[in-house]
Protein backbone atom coordinates (compact mmCIF):
# COMPACT_ATOMS: atom_id res chain seq x y z
CA UNK A 1 0.00 0.00 0.00
CA UNK A 2 1.43 3.38 -0.84
CA UNK A 3 0.19 6.97 0.52
CA UNK A 4 0.20 8.60 -3.45
CA UNK A 5 -2.16 11.70 -2.65
CA UNK A 6 -1.11 13.21 -6.09
CA UNK A 7 1.78 12.10 -8.73
CA UNK A 8 4.31 14.61 -7.51
CA UNK A 9 3.40 14.32 -3.86
CA UNK A 10 3.77 11.53 -1.53
CA UNK A 11 4.04 10.97 2.34
CA UNK A 12 6.36 7.63 1.45
CA UNK A 13 8.09 6.16 -1.27
CA UNK A 14 7.05 3.41 -2.97
CA UNK A 15 7.46 0.08 -1.08
CA UNK A 16 9.54 -2.49 -2.31
CA UNK A 17 9.38 -5.37 0.07
CA UNK A 18 6.99 -7.11 2.91
CA UNK A 19 8.60 -5.26 5.68
CA UNK A 20 7.35 -1.88 4.04
CA UNK A 21 4.14 -2.87 3.34
CA UNK A 22 3.41 -3.52 6.91
CA UNK A 23 5.31 -0.56 7.92
CA UNK A 24 2.74 1.85 6.12
CA UNK A 25 0.09 -0.24 7.60
CA UNK A 26 0.58 0.88 11.04
CA UNK A 27 1.42 4.69 10.21
CA UNK A 28 -1.65 4.76 8.22
CA UNK A 29 -3.91 3.36 11.56
CA UNK A 30 -1.76 5.28 13.95
CA UNK A 31 -2.46 8.52 11.51
CA UNK A 32 -6.53 7.68 11.37
CA UNK A 33 -6.72 6.77 15.09
CA UNK A 34 -4.97 10.18 16.10
CA UNK A 35 -6.14 11.99 13.21
CA UNK A 36 -9.90 10.68 14.56
CA UNK A 37 -9.20 11.89 18.45
CA UNK A 38 -7.96 15.08 17.73
CA UNK A 39 -11.06 15.79 15.38
CA UNK A 40 -12.93 15.16 18.01
CA UNK A 41 -11.29 16.64 20.68
CA UNK A 42 -11.61 19.77 18.47
CA UNK A 43 -14.88 19.61 18.12
CA UNK A 44 -16.20 18.94 21.08
CA UNK A 45 -13.63 22.17 22.29
CA UNK A 46 -15.59 24.22 19.60
CA UNK A 47 -18.73 23.13 20.59
CA UNK A 48 -18.79 23.73 24.40
CA UNK A 49 -17.04 27.30 23.23
CA UNK A 50 -19.69 28.25 21.50
CA UNK A 51 -22.78 26.58 23.76
CA UNK A 52 -21.28 28.34 27.26
CA UNK A 53 -19.77 31.64 26.10
CA UNK A 54 -20.35 34.38 28.03
CA UNK A 55 -23.75 35.45 27.97
CA UNK A 56 -25.03 32.39 26.47
CA UNK A 57 -28.74 31.24 27.43
CA UNK A 58 -27.78 27.85 28.21
CA UNK A 59 -28.61 26.07 30.54
CA UNK A 60 -26.15 25.42 33.59
CA UNK A 61 -28.16 24.59 36.42
CA UNK A 62 -27.51 20.98 37.72
CA UNK A 63 -23.96 20.82 36.42
CA UNK A 64 -22.83 17.31 37.59
CA UNK A 65 -20.45 17.15 39.77
CA UNK A 66 -18.26 13.69 38.98
CA UNK A 67 -19.06 11.16 35.92
CA UNK A 68 -17.01 8.06 36.87
CA UNK A 69 -18.41 6.49 33.89
CA UNK A 70 -17.33 8.60 31.45
CA UNK A 71 -14.05 9.22 33.02
CA UNK A 72 -13.39 5.26 33.21
CA UNK A 73 -14.48 5.17 29.73
CA UNK A 74 -11.83 7.62 28.66
CA UNK A 75 -9.23 6.01 30.04
CA UNK A 76 -9.82 2.47 29.27
CA UNK A 77 -10.38 3.23 25.79
CA UNK A 78 -7.94 4.75 24.39
CA UNK A 79 -5.07 2.77 26.90
CA UNK A 80 -6.52 -0.15 24.97
CA UNK A 81 -6.26 1.25 21.36
CA UNK A 82 -2.68 2.22 22.00
CA UNK A 83 -1.40 -0.91 23.56
CA UNK A 84 -3.13 -2.84 20.72
CA UNK A 85 -1.08 -0.53 18.80
CA UNK A 86 1.88 -1.31 20.64
CA UNK A 87 1.28 -5.32 19.42
CA UNK A 88 0.96 -4.73 16.26
CA UNK A 89 4.31 -3.03 16.13
CA UNK A 90 5.65 -5.43 18.29
CA UNK A 91 5.08 -8.18 15.79
CA UNK A 92 6.14 -6.34 13.17
CA UNK A 93 9.46 -5.58 14.68
CA UNK A 94 10.04 -9.35 15.61
CA UNK A 95 10.10 -9.88 12.50
CA UNK A 96 12.64 -7.81 10.94
CA UNK A 97 14.76 -10.06 13.58
CA UNK A 98 13.31 -13.09 13.39
CA UNK A 99 13.81 -14.43 9.96
CA UNK A 100 12.42 -17.67 8.57
CA UNK A 101 14.53 -20.80 8.83
CA UNK A 102 15.10 -20.51 4.37
CA UNK A 103 15.91 -17.03 4.53
CA UNK A 104 19.37 -16.60 2.34
CA UNK A 105 22.19 -14.92 3.93
CA UNK A 106 23.94 -11.89 2.37
CA UNK A 107 27.20 -10.73 3.79
CA UNK A 108 27.61 -6.44 4.04
CA UNK A 109 30.60 -5.44 5.39
CA UNK A 110 30.42 -1.30 5.52
CA UNK A 111 33.68 1.05 5.25
CA UNK A 112 34.53 4.68 4.61
CA UNK A 113 32.70 5.34 2.65
CA UNK A 114 31.10 2.32 0.04
CA UNK A 115 28.88 -0.44 0.92
CA UNK A 116 30.50 -4.01 -0.10
CA UNK A 117 28.43 -7.18 -0.30
CA UNK A 118 29.06 -10.68 -0.99
CA UNK A 119 26.69 -13.58 -1.83
CA UNK A 120 27.38 -16.79 -0.95
CA UNK A 121 28.24 -18.45 -4.05
CA UNK A 122 31.53 -16.03 -3.72
CA UNK A 123 30.15 -13.21 -6.07
CA UNK A 124 31.13 -9.61 -4.44
CA UNK A 125 29.68 -6.39 -5.65
CA UNK A 126 30.47 -3.04 -4.26
CA UNK A 127 27.65 0.04 -4.51
CA UNK A 128 25.36 -2.50 -5.23
CA UNK A 129 23.14 -5.48 -3.82
CA UNK A 130 21.17 -7.47 -5.90
CA UNK A 131 18.62 -9.56 -4.36
CA UNK A 132 16.17 -11.69 -5.49
CA UNK A 133 12.37 -11.12 -5.49
CA UNK A 134 9.85 -12.26 -2.78
CA UNK A 135 12.54 -14.52 -1.37
CA UNK A 136 13.38 -14.00 2.43
CA UNK A 137 16.64 -12.58 2.79
CA UNK A 138 18.67 -11.44 5.93
CA UNK A 139 21.52 -9.28 5.96
CA UNK A 140 24.58 -9.88 8.19
CA UNK A 141 26.35 -7.13 8.42
CA UNK A 142 29.27 -5.58 10.13
CA UNK A 143 31.72 -2.54 9.62
CA UNK A 144 35.66 -2.26 8.82
CA UNK A 145 35.89 1.05 10.74
CA UNK A 146 32.97 3.16 12.09
CA UNK A 147 29.76 3.22 12.80
CA UNK A 148 27.37 3.18 9.52
CA UNK A 149 23.64 2.92 9.11
CA UNK A 150 22.14 0.33 6.84
CA UNK A 151 19.24 1.96 5.53
CA UNK A 152 16.42 1.31 2.16
CA UNK A 153 13.68 3.71 2.51
CA UNK A 154 11.84 1.57 -0.30
CA UNK A 155 11.90 -0.62 2.29
CA UNK A 156 11.44 0.97 5.35
CA UNK A 157 14.48 -0.31 7.15
CA UNK A 158 17.41 0.83 9.05
CA UNK A 159 19.82 -1.11 10.77
CA UNK A 160 23.18 0.10 12.41
CA UNK A 161 26.24 -1.43 11.35
CA UNK A 162 28.87 -1.63 13.96
CA UNK A 163 32.56 -2.44 14.14
CA UNK A 164 33.73 -5.64 15.93
CA UNK A 165 30.06 -7.17 15.68
CA UNK A 166 27.47 -8.50 13.52
CA UNK A 167 24.21 -6.89 13.14
CA UNK A 168 21.38 -8.62 11.18
CA UNK A 169 18.09 -7.66 9.50
CA UNK A 170 15.43 -9.53 7.80
CA UNK A 171 13.47 -8.54 4.32
CA UNK A 172 11.28 -9.79 1.41
CA UNK A 173 11.48 -7.61 -1.77
CA UNK A 174 8.12 -8.03 -2.88
CA UNK A 175 8.51 -5.57 -6.24
CA UNK A 176 11.53 -6.25 -8.72
CA UNK A 177 13.32 -2.80 -9.59
CA UNK A 178 15.57 -0.37 -8.27
CA UNK A 179 16.28 1.35 -4.25
CA UNK A 180 18.33 4.03 -3.08
CA UNK A 181 20.22 2.36 -0.36
CA UNK A 182 21.61 5.28 2.39
CA UNK A 183 24.04 5.75 4.84
CA UNK A 184 22.39 7.28 7.43
CA UNK A 185 24.53 7.27 10.23
CA UNK A 186 27.36 10.21 10.17
CA UNK A 187 30.42 8.02 9.47
CA UNK A 188 33.00 10.93 8.34
CA UNK A 189 34.04 13.49 5.60
CA UNK A 190 32.23 11.52 2.62
CA UNK A 191 29.21 10.09 4.44
CA UNK A 192 26.61 11.96 2.12
CA UNK A 193 28.17 10.18 -0.58
CA UNK A 194 28.32 6.60 0.61
CA UNK A 195 25.35 5.70 -1.52
CA UNK A 196 24.34 2.50 -2.93
CA UNK A 197 21.84 0.74 -4.84
CA UNK A 198 19.44 -2.06 -4.16
CA UNK A 199 18.23 -4.30 -7.17
CA UNK A 200 15.71 -6.63 -6.68
CA UNK A 201 15.42 -9.46 -9.66
CA UNK A 202 13.04 -11.62 -10.70
CA UNK A 203 14.36 -15.15 -9.27
CA UNK A 204 15.59 -16.33 -12.83
CA UNK A 205 17.25 -13.31 -13.46
CA UNK A 206 18.53 -13.05 -10.57
CA UNK A 207 20.44 -16.86 -10.46
CA UNK A 208 21.72 -15.85 -13.99
CA UNK A 209 23.58 -12.72 -12.79
CA UNK A 210 25.22 -14.62 -9.33
CA UNK A 211 26.32 -17.02 -12.10
CA UNK A 212 27.92 -14.00 -14.23
CA UNK A 213 31.34 -11.72 -13.66
CA UNK A 214 34.72 -13.52 -13.19
CA UNK A 215 35.06 -16.82 -11.62
CA UNK A 216 35.47 -17.15 -7.78
CA UNK A 217 35.79 -19.59 -5.77
CA UNK A 218 32.22 -19.66 -2.76
CA UNK A 219 32.03 -18.67 0.27
CA UNK A 220 32.31 -21.88 1.97
CA UNK A 221 34.89 -22.92 -0.30
CA UNK A 222 37.50 -20.11 0.47
CA UNK A 223 36.30 -20.76 3.92
CA UNK A 224 37.38 -24.54 4.11
CA UNK A 225 41.01 -23.22 2.81
CA UNK A 226 41.24 -20.89 5.35
CA UNK A 227 40.28 -23.18 8.24
CA UNK A 228 42.96 -25.10 7.11
CA UNK A 229 45.48 -22.64 6.79
CA UNK A 230 44.78 -21.07 10.07
CA UNK A 231 45.05 -24.09 11.72
CA UNK A 232 41.70 -24.27 13.05
CA UNK A 233 40.90 -27.63 11.72
CA UNK A 234 44.32 -29.23 13.63
CA UNK A 235 41.55 -29.13 16.37
CA UNK A 236 38.32 -29.19 15.13
CA UNK A 237 39.07 -32.13 12.33
CA UNK A 238 37.42 -35.29 12.96
CA UNK A 239 40.28 -37.12 14.43
CA UNK A 240 42.70 -34.91 16.14
CA UNK A 241 44.37 -35.56 19.13
CA UNK A 242 43.24 -32.16 20.23
CA UNK A 243 39.63 -32.17 22.83
CA UNK A 244 37.86 -30.00 20.88
CA UNK A 245 34.13 -29.75 19.42
CA UNK A 246 32.89 -30.74 15.92
CA UNK A 247 31.88 -28.33 13.90
CA UNK A 248 29.77 -29.58 11.77
CA UNK A 249 26.25 -28.13 11.30
CA UNK A 250 27.06 -25.58 14.65
CA UNK A 251 24.69 -22.53 13.15
CA UNK A 252 21.44 -23.09 14.58
CA UNK A 253 22.28 -25.57 16.49
CA UNK A 254 21.81 -25.21 20.54
CA UNK A 255 24.95 -24.86 22.25
CA UNK A 256 25.41 -25.53 26.42
CA UNK A 257 28.26 -23.60 27.79
CA UNK A 258 30.59 -24.46 30.30
CA UNK A 259 28.54 -21.14 32.87
CA UNK A 260 25.44 -23.14 32.59
CA UNK A 261 23.85 -20.93 29.82
CA UNK A 262 22.29 -22.07 26.87
CA UNK A 263 22.59 -20.55 23.11
CA UNK A 264 21.31 -20.62 19.82
CA UNK A 265 24.86 -20.64 17.37
CA UNK A 266 23.93 -18.11 14.87
CA UNK A 267 27.19 -15.82 13.32
CA UNK A 268 27.55 -13.43 15.86
CA UNK A 269 27.87 -16.70 17.86
CA UNK A 270 30.76 -18.02 15.70
CA UNK A 271 32.29 -14.81 15.28
CA UNK A 272 33.07 -14.31 19.20
CA UNK A 273 33.80 -18.06 20.04
CA UNK A 274 36.50 -17.38 17.10
CA UNK A 275 37.66 -13.47 18.07
CA UNK A 276 36.90 -13.74 21.81
CA UNK A 277 36.98 -17.56 22.70
CA UNK A 278 37.01 -17.15 26.26
CA UNK A 279 33.81 -14.81 26.31
CA UNK A 280 31.58 -17.86 26.10
CA UNK A 281 33.38 -21.87 26.59
CA UNK A 282 31.54 -24.96 25.47
CA UNK A 283 30.70 -26.99 28.23
CA UNK A 284 32.95 -30.08 28.23
CA UNK A 285 35.85 -28.75 27.28
CA UNK A 286 38.96 -26.67 28.29
CA UNK A 287 39.10 -23.17 27.27
CA UNK A 288 42.51 -24.04 25.28
CA UNK A 289 41.33 -22.39 22.06
CA UNK A 290 44.18 -19.48 21.30
CA UNK A 291 42.04 -16.51 20.05
CA UNK A 292 42.18 -15.15 16.32
CA UNK A 293 41.57 -11.60 17.02
CA UNK A 294 43.86 -9.32 14.66
CA UNK A 295 44.42 -12.22 12.71
CA UNK A 296 41.64 -13.10 10.50
CA UNK A 297 39.52 -10.18 8.43
CA UNK A 298 36.39 -9.47 8.20
CA UNK A 299 35.88 -11.27 5.02
CA UNK A 300 37.85 -13.98 5.77
CA UNK A 301 35.84 -14.75 9.26
CA UNK A 302 32.58 -14.83 6.83
CA UNK A 303 33.77 -17.27 4.57
CA UNK A 304 34.91 -19.62 7.52
CA UNK A 305 31.13 -19.00 8.98
CA UNK A 306 29.90 -20.05 5.43
CA UNK A 307 31.90 -23.07 5.61
CA UNK A 308 30.65 -23.87 8.74
CA UNK A 309 27.09 -23.31 7.55
CA UNK A 310 28.18 -25.73 4.60
CA UNK A 311 29.13 -28.50 7.13
CA UNK A 312 26.07 -28.69 8.43
CA UNK A 313 24.22 -29.04 5.08
CA UNK A 314 26.54 -31.75 3.83
CA UNK A 315 25.57 -33.53 6.88
CA UNK A 316 22.00 -33.17 6.78
CA UNK A 317 21.98 -34.27 2.83
CA UNK A 318 23.98 -37.13 3.80
CA UNK A 319 21.61 -38.52 6.60
CA UNK A 320 18.77 -38.07 4.39
C1 LIG B 1 44.24 -25.27 20.02
C2 LIG B 1 43.08 -25.90 19.49
C3 LIG B 1 42.08 -25.02 18.76
C4 LIG B 1 42.30 -24.25 17.64
C5 LIG B 1 43.60 -24.04 16.87
C6 LIG B 1 41.02 -23.69 17.30
N1 LIG B 1 40.06 -24.07 18.18
FE1 LIG B 1 38.11 -23.58 18.16
N2 LIG B 1 37.82 -24.50 19.94
C7 LIG B 1 38.77 -25.26 20.61
C8 LIG B 1 38.20 -25.75 21.86
C9 LIG B 1 38.90 -26.62 22.88
C10 LIG B 1 36.88 -25.27 21.91
C11 LIG B 1 35.85 -25.47 23.04
C12 LIG B 1 36.15 -24.58 24.21
C13 LIG B 1 35.74 -23.15 23.94
O1 LIG B 1 34.60 -22.90 23.59
O2 LIG B 1 36.63 -22.28 24.06
C14 LIG B 1 36.67 -24.48 20.70
C15 LIG B 1 35.48 -23.85 20.35
C16 LIG B 1 35.21 -23.32 19.10
C17 LIG B 1 33.92 -22.88 18.65
C18 LIG B 1 32.61 -22.99 19.43
C19 LIG B 1 32.11 -24.41 19.17
C20 LIG B 1 30.76 -24.76 19.70
O3 LIG B 1 30.42 -25.95 19.66
O4 LIG B 1 30.01 -23.88 20.15
C21 LIG B 1 34.07 -22.44 17.38
C22 LIG B 1 33.00 -21.88 16.45
C23 LIG B 1 35.46 -22.57 17.04
N3 LIG B 1 36.14 -23.13 18.10
C24 LIG B 1 36.01 -22.23 15.80
C25 LIG B 1 37.37 -22.25 15.54
C26 LIG B 1 37.96 -21.69 14.34
C27 LIG B 1 37.19 -21.11 13.19
C28 LIG B 1 39.30 -21.85 14.45
C29 LIG B 1 40.38 -21.39 13.50
C30 LIG B 1 40.35 -19.98 13.14
C31 LIG B 1 39.55 -22.51 15.73
N4 LIG B 1 38.36 -22.74 16.34
C32 LIG B 1 40.81 -22.87 16.19
C33 LIG B 1 40.05 -25.49 20.18
C34 LIG B 1 40.67 -24.90 19.10
CU1 LIG C 1 28.58 5.43 6.60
Amino acid sequence: MTLNLAPHFYLLPEDGAASATRLDSLALALLLLTGAVALAVLALTIGFAVRYRAGSDADRSNAPGQGRGIEIAWTLTPLLLFLGIYAWAAIDYVKLYQPPADAMPVFVVAKQWMWKAQHRNGRREVGELHLPLGRPVRLVMTSEDVIHSFYVPAFRIKQDVLPGRYTSISFTPSRAGEYHLFCTEFCGTDHALMLGKVVVQPPGEFARWLTEGPRQPGMAQRGYALFRDYGCSGCHAAGSTVHAPSLNGLLGRPVHLADGRELRADEAYVRDAILVPDKDVVAGYAPIMPSFAGKIGEEDLLAIIEYIRETGHADTAERR
